[in-house]
């Protein structure tokens, strides 16, 4: 980034701040605002842990005089059609900003629309709608292709560059998930021509289904795939049960993405090498800050035409192409650093 365009910044958050904050004597803090967190589902340590980056930024929002008041609900198991519920009854409750993550590509677009003409802020994180103008932004976890690297490089190290792939999914409309299967395809296909998807699954993130197509891999397409990608918090540690109550553990790879705490059991029992996510604290967090900014108008136009979103302690965010906001770069949890992590 530009000194110049940094030093406005900077200029820019201590005149904010410091005129919410104290500049003026009639009105020191700024009129409280409300924001709503709509995860694809409530019962899950991954989700949980977005709630706690939200919680952590309108603390901080709080304390620099900008209020905000903050409420997690939504559907405790993954359901498209609760989802939409509670996002219709909470439009019925007006508040300033609904942050969601998405079950369902298409599903939610007309829900979310009737959410922005009714002017509440619309911001999405973790998984997105097909339809960017259904939202005001999204807040991206990981680069799909960053992503998908990570996953496919571990798979070609531990089974070898001609590996067969079953890949465990969440639900088959799910706009996160199938990103990343087109982006893993697409980085085998030019890194790895003879590494090939055997069978994908879909257990809808949900452990009991998570689980039974894990045993359908196993059953059905191992020894052909003799790597398991499961890329849902629910679905990893459900892969791993599964090839540990079957014996395979060592035989069949298994990865994906999960909270490390969902996987920690596995990784002592050497059914499970690598764990890879990003930091759902920060996810949460970064979506937290940029409803604020939206909310109250504190995004930054930089003189090129390029948007800058304030993220707190995480320091400053370009805007992207489709109002997409990028957080950050997978991370690869191991037997070697996932004590350090509890979450
Ligand atoms: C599940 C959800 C979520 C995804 C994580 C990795 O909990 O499907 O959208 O980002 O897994």
């Amino acid at each position: 980034m530009k000194r110049s365009v940094f030093l406005v910044m900077t200029l820019f958050l201590l005149l904010t701040v410091g005129m919410l904050a104290f500049g003026n004597p009639t009105a020191s803090v700024a009129k409280p605002i409300t924001v709503y967190m709509v995860p694809k589902f409530t019962g899950a340590p991954y989700f949980v842990a977005c709630k706690q980056g939200a919680m952590q930024a309108a603390k901080e929002l709080g304390e620099l005089g900008l209020p905000v008041k903050f409420y997690f609900m939504g559907p405790s198991t993954a359901n498209t059609e609760q989802e939409i519920k509670t996002i219709t009854s909470i439009i019925a409750l007006h508040p300033d900003a609904i942050l969601y993550s998405s079950n369902d590509v298409q599903a939610l677009i007309p829900v979310l629309k009737e959410a922005k003409a009714a002017g509440i802020k619309v911001v999405g994180f973790d998984a997105d709608v097909a339809d960017p103008s259904a939202r005001d932004f999204f807040v991206n976890q990981v680069d799909f292709n960053e992503l998908a690297k990570t996953l496919i490089d571990l798979v070609a190290k531990h089974v070898g560059p001609d590996a067969g792939v079953a890949i465990l999914s969440a639900d088959p409309n799910a706009a996160n998930q199938n990103a990343w299967i087109a982006a893993m395809k697409a980085y085998m296909a030019q890194s790895y021509p003879k590494m090939h998807v055997v069978t994908i699954q879909y257990g809808e993130d949900l452990p009991g289904p998570s689980f039974q197509k894990a045993q359908t891999i196993i059953n059905a397409y191992y020894p052909k795939a003799k790597a398991i990608v499961a890329i849902t918090s629910v679905a990893f540690p459900m892969a791993a049960q599964a090839v540990l109550q079957a014996g395979l553990g060592g035989k069949i790879y298994v990865t994906g993405l999960t909270t490390p705490n969902n996987v920690k059991k596995y990784i002592k029992l050497g059914v499970v090498k690598e764990d890879v996510l990003w930091n759902p604290v920060d996810l949460g967090y970064l979506a937290m800050y940029v409803a604020n900014d939206l909310v109250r108008n504190m995004m930054i136009k930089e003189i090129n035409g390029a948007v800058y979103v304030g993220g707190g302690k995480l320091g400053f965010y370009k805007v992207g192409p489709n109002n997409v906001i990028l957080l950050g770069k997978p991370f690869v949890f191991t037997p070697q650093n996932i004590d350090q992590f509890n979450f």
